[in-house]
């Protein structure tokens, strides 16, 4: 059953990268940027639910299948989601590259953290890092919501407008991926094995294809969005 789950979740990311490399072709002018970001995370998650399908980046942790693979895809597919966030956000990337390095330490720390926390056979060292990695998950998501909203209120309405909702579904989605864990067998066991892939696999579909899709589908916004490094939107270049 986990491997219905996971060869699923290859599948779904394989179409999803597929779909963004067909939206790219008509990405509005200076956008581009947005669809390489978000086809390389969905192409990441591909990649990594496929070694998970097949056991490459799963062992036995004290009898238990850890998929330490899930880690590496989101040590490389979390950052490039908040590059995302940032570029919606902020208008000037280049005079904001502080924030944006200190976003993403933030969430590797969280990551790493996490997989210390996931691959402990002591149950202090499992409880320790869970919450050194949730303290790190809060701090993330508070100045996603007060520096990049912030932000975000310089920048056209419609741009505006797609990056409160991507930002919110960030937020609510990102704070369940802590639950699972503790539901699942690294932490209280409440769920099955199969279970946690399945509610991992719907979270990282949301958060990664749901995310991707309302971007990408969103071209008034893309057109308007200057985050690719300062240029002008379309918009003002063409009057
Ligand atoms: C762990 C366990 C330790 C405590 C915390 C966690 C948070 C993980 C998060 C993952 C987000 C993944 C995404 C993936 C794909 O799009 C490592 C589960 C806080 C927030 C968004």
């Amino acid at each position: 059953m986990q491997t219905l789950w996971l060869t699923l979740g290859t599948l779904s990311f394989i179409a999803a990268t597929a779909f963004f490399v067909f939206l790219m072709t008509r990405a509005p002018q200076g956008s581009r940027h947005f669809f390489v970001i978000t086809a390389a995370i969905t192409a990441v998650a591909a990649f990594f639910y496929l070694t998970m399908t097949t056991g490459a980046t799963a062992t036995l942790v004290e009898g238990r299948i850890f998929y330490f693979g899930r880690y590496i895809d989101w040590v490389i597919t979390t950052p490039l989601l908040l590059l995302d966030l940032a570029l919606l956000a902020l208008p000037n990337w280049r005079r904001n590259v502080g924030l944006i390095g200190g976003l993403i330490a933030l969430d590797v720390f969280m990551i790493l953290t996490g997989l210390l926390a996931g691959q402990s056979t002591s149950e202090f060292a499992r409880g320790f890092w869970f919450i050194v990695s949730t303290i790190a998950m809060v701090a993330l998501l508070y100045l996603v919501y007060t520096q990049l909203f912030a932000s975000a209120q310089n920048q056209p309405g419609s741009v505006q407008q797609i990056f409160r909702t991507l930002a919110l579904l960030t937020i609510v989605l990102w704070s369940l991926y802590p639950i699972v864990w503790l539901l699942g067998t690294e932490g209280f066991s409440v769920a099955s094995s199969t279970v946690e892939v399945f509610l991992f696999l719907i979270l990282d579909i949301l958060a990664k294809i749901g995310f991707g899709f309302l971007l990408l589908t969103n071209r008034e916004a893309l057109g308007q969005a200057g985050g690719g490094g300062g240029a002008p939107a379309q918009a003002s270049r063409v009057r």
